[in-house]
This record gives C-alpha cells, sequence and structure tokens, in this order.
C-alpha cells in the first residue's frame, strides 16, 4: 500500500493505533506506511514519568503531570486492553490499583511484543500540520532534536494521539504576585515529601485535587484545606483536612475564602485541569474542546467531521481510558484501511449531536460510566478488536466509587472482577496508606 499515515504521540492511545495496525498486518493485511512522531526520548506518555518541570532538556515544554507515588486512581479492570490481560502480562492475577511504574510496564509490554517501535521517530515534537486541498495530503513539520533539522513530510492521513492532560489551566487569584510560599499548578506536582509538614491549600475538587491532597496526606503534610468553585468532595477525610469554599484572596500567608473564613497556608496547588492545545495544528484542524465525553466535531469521538482523514483519539474526559483508546485505534484504522465508510459531513454532524446531546443528560457519574461503557462498545462491534461487556467493567467502577465513599483512604485496598478473565484481584499485601514505596518490585512481591 502506497499510502502514509502520521500518529502524533506514542502514549497509550498512539501506541493503540500502532498496535491496532501492527494486528491487522498480522492477519495478512496490507497496511500504509506508518510513522509515528513522538517528542519525548521514550513511549507510554504520561505514564513515562520525569523530575522535570517547566522546559525538557531540548527546550520543549514538558508533558508529564504524572508524580512519584502515583497509584492508579481508578481500578486497572476498567482500562485492561482486551486483547493482552493483566494476567497475561504478570504471569498472574495482580492488585487493582497498580502505582505508575506497574502501569508503565503492562503498556509497555504489549507493543515490545509486537516489536512496533521501529515505526516510532522519538525527539520529534510535530510543529505543524497544515492540509493541502489540491493535493489531498497532509504536510507535515517535525522537528528532529537528534540531528537538529526541520523537514516536512507528506501524509495521506493524520492521527493525532497528543494527549490532552500536559496543558496546565492556572487561574490567579488576587495576592498571587505577594504570597510567601510556593504557588504551583498539579502539572508541576512531582514529590509530595516536599510539602511534608507544610499546611496546603488546593484548589480544586476532581482527580487531582483528590489524590494530590491524599499524597500530601500519607507522606506527612500538616494540614490540606481544599477550596471549591461549584461543590465540595464530600468524602469522610482525615482529621487535618478540611473543605471550604472558593479562595478569594491571599496575603502574604494567609489565605481568605468567599465565606470570610481565613487560614495560615505555606503552598498552594492549583489542580484546576487542564486545556486541549494542539499549537501545532493549522486552525482548521484544530480541535476545540473543553473536558467532556463526547467533544465536538469527531464522529463516532474520533474523525474530525470537515475532513475525515484527520482523527484524534483519547480527547474524550476519561472513565475508561486504554480499552476505549483500543476501541477508537481499531476503528481509525478500518476507516483509513477503507474497510469502513464515513457518512456526509452532515449526517456525521447529526449523530455527534446527537451523542452530545444525551451527554448532556446523564444525570450522575453512574450514567457517565455507562454511557462511556456503551460509547466503546459500539466502537468495539464495528472491528475485530476483541469484544467485553462494559457490563463487567462497569461494575468495577460502581463498586470503586461505593468504597471511596466508605472510606477515602482505603478504596485502593479492594480487588475488583476481569471482565477478560474473570479472576477477582486479590489484596495488595499493605494498605495503601502505608505503602510508601512504589516501584515495580514492591508492588509485585507476595
Ligand atoms: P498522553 O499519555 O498524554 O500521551 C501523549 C503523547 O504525545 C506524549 O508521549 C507526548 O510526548 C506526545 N506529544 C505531545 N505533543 C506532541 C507533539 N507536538 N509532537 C510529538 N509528540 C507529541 N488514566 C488511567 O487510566 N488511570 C489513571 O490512574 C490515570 N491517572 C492519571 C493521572 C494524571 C496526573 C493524569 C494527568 C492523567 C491520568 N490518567 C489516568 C489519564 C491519562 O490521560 C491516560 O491514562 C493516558 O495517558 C492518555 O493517553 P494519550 O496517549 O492519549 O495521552
Ligand atoms: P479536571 O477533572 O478537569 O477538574 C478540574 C477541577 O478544577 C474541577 O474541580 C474544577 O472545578 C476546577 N477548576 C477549574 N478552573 C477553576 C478555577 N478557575 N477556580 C477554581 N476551580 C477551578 O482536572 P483534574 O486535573 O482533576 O483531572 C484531570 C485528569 O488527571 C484526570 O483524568 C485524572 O485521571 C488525572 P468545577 O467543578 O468546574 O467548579
Amino acid at each position: 500500500m502506497s499510502k502514509r499515515v502520521a500518529i502524533i504521540g506514542a502514549g497509550p492511545s498512539g501506541l493503540a493505533q500502532l498496535r491496532a495496525f501492527q494486528s491487522a498486518k498480522e492477519k495478512g493485511a496490507d497496511i500504509p506506511d506508518i510513522v509515528c512522531f513522538e517528542k519525548q526520548s521514550d513511549w507510554g506518555g504520561l505514564w513515562n514519568y520525569t523530575w522535570r518541570t517547566g522546559l525538557d532538556e531540548h527546550g520543549e515544554a514538558v508533558h508529564c503531570s504524572m508524580y512519584r507515588y502515583l497509584w492508579s486512581n481508578g481500578p486497572k479492570e476498567g482500562l485492561e486492553f482486551a486483547d493482552y490481560s493483566f494476567e497475561e502480562h504478570f504471569g498472574r492475577p495482580i492488585a487493582s490499583y497498580p502505582p505508575r511504574a506497574v502501569l508503565w510496564d503492562y503498556i509497555k509490554g504489549r507493543v515490545e511484543k509486537s516489536g512496533v517501535r521501529s515505526w516510532i521517530r522519538f525527539n520529534s515534537p510535530v510543529r505543524h500540520v497544515a492540509y493541502d486541498e489540491h493535493e489531498g495530503m497532509f504536510h507535515v513539520t517535525v522537528k528532529d532534536h537528534d540531528k537538529e533539522v526541520e523537514y516536512t513530510e507528506e501524509f495521506d492521513h493524520v492521527i493525532v494521539a497528543s494527549g490532552h492532560f500536559s496543558t496546565p489551566n492556572v487561574p490567579e487569584y488576587p495576592g498571587f504576585d505577594q504570597f510567601n510560599g510556593r504557588v504551583l499548578h498539579a502539572h508541576d506536582f512531582r514529590d509530595a515529601m516536599e510539602f511534608k509538614d507544610k499546611n496546603i491549600l488546593i484548589i480544586g475538587t476532581s482527580y487531582s485535587a483528590e489524590d494530590i491532597g491524599s499524597q500530601c496526606w500519607k507522606y506527612g503534610a500538616r494540614s490540606i484545606t481544599v477550596s471549591h468553585r461549584t461543590a465540595p468532595m464530600g468524602y469522610k477525610w482525615p482529621d487535618n483536612w478540611e473543605e471550604v469554599p472558593l479562595l478569594k484572596k491571599v496575603d502574604k500567608n494567609t489565605a481568605t475564602f468567599i465565606d470570610g473564613k481565613q487560614k495560615e497556608i505555606d503552598a498552594i496547588i492549583l489542580c484546576t485541569g487542564y486545556i486541549h492545545f494542539f499549537p501545532f495544528m493549522a486552525e482548521n484542524l484544530k480541535l476545540k474542546t473543553n473536558n467532556r465525553l463526547y467533544p465536538v466535531n469527531l464522529y463516532n469521538g474520533v474523525v474530525w467531521e470537515h475532513n475525515p482523514k484527520l482523527m484524534y483519539l483519547a480527547m474524550q474526559d476519561q472513565w475508561y481510558t486504554f480499552n476505549m483508546f483500543d476501541a477508537q485505534a481499531w476503528y481509525a484504522r478500518d476507516v483509513i484501511l477503507g474497510r469502513l465508510d464515513v457518512p456526509s459531513q452532515a449526517e456525521m454532524h447529526e449523530d455527534i449531536d446527537k451523542w452530545r446531546a444525551a451527554e448532556d443528560a446523564i444525570p450522575d457519574d453512574y450514567a457517565a460510566i455507562e454511557f462511556q461503557g456503551q460509547y466503546t462498545m459500539d466502537l468495539m462491534a464495528l472491528t475485530d478488536y476483541p469484544p467485553f461487556d462494559t457490563k463487567e467493567s462497569n461494575q468495577a467502577f460502581f463498586e470503586w466509587k461505593k468504597h471511596k465513599k466508605e472510606n477515602i483512604m482505603t478504596f485502593r485496598d479492594h480487588g475488583h472482577k476481569s471482565a477478560l478473565t474473570g479472576s477477582v484481584a486479590p489484596a495488595h499485601h499493605t494498605p495503601w496508606k502505608d505503602a510508601l514505596d512504589d516501584s515495580l518490585e514492591s508492588y509485585l512481591q507476595t
């Protein structure tokens, strides 16, 4: 096949795309020439941890938003690859909330076995993508940091898999410029030990707020205060943890909240989310969305309705992750291979609107999980990706939510059932709150 496909990013979604093409090739299909551009020197995306913050060794913005001691914030049974179970990778059932290094190992295992590393050009940030209407081709401009050159190549298709939890959303509050401590965004948080014996103020109430606060508590912060814009998280927190209304201002080390309450604080961590940021995409190809389950302009959550030769992976807000990315990647592959057609733009648009209206009517988190499970099942039904019943994995999410309500500091001590193997995960050898070593070796000890 003479077609060429560019994939931008070798994180879990870009790697899913490589695996999808490789699996078709393995079954005898004639596949296009695939080139994956990755700006970092290794694969795994956010799961490839670095101590660096700000700019990297090449002056590129650091992609990593992960931190030391990060353990999966949802059950692994909700993200398991349907063609490569945890049990296959580790040789036995393992506990349900693995630390970062264990999940990175799992992600790498599948692609190492499938031999797709040679399809990736590392240290290669994509600088610009434009579409030439006359040629019907994309022009992709890339910086090669190894050779110190910039070049442009032509591709028939472009798949953007560059992630959307890397460019921080950074609000400012009055007095930040006078604060006598560190103000940082979750993107730059690396080691909870930095905040041992400190009084920290967290802004935001979603995953990052909950988990970074919990990390700081676990590693010895003196107190944790979490300020909300909309509503408190409402878990049963430890004694040195308090939820307060939105921050009004800071003055030296005193924080004042909109209800007039004041607290002395040493550091402020903005857990205020991320923005979808694609500075390398031409304006007419750029996805512009907030963080939601069904972003605008993406048919089946993947195909750019204005030009179906362009696709975006994993741009949704995420309950499901790796297995949903797989379902998307297999679908994108089959559209590119001509195995699946896409309808007219008007029909795509209508379909997107229908899904978005359904999303707007979702009453609660449970229904949101079911919505994304159904979306993933619908995609799986279109391709030869091994299907699994998301009712089973939804159940793992439901139990997870229940356990969090019961005790936010012990939910990771529970095990869930794999929708693939039927095995129930064993409890980890040490309760999460006492497990200070997050290494793979420590986690896999029996
Ligand atoms: P990413 O992992 O972000 O990878 C994108 C890749 O694209 C990166 O390697 C990057 O270097 C590359 N790239 C970006 N721009 C360019 C460019 N211009 N040119 C070339 N390459 C480029 N999910 C879970 O399932 N469980 C969890 O516990 C969990 N915890 C999380 C914790 C944090 C702090 C964060 C931020 C996210 C977490 N997630 C978790 C969600 C996470 O989004 C997914 O697990 C997954 O990493 C998304 O994969 P991705 O490939 O789409 O994006
Ligand atoms: P999320 O899930 O996008 O949440 C962002 C949070 O930040 C949310 O609670 C917002 O409150 C809050 N927010 C956003 N802007 C502001 C301002 N200006 N002031 C106060 N609060 C604000 O991001 P996370 O980082 O928690 O999670 C992202 C991913 O990382 C996730 O998938 C995890 O796996 C890890 P709101 O409720 O909108 O009022």
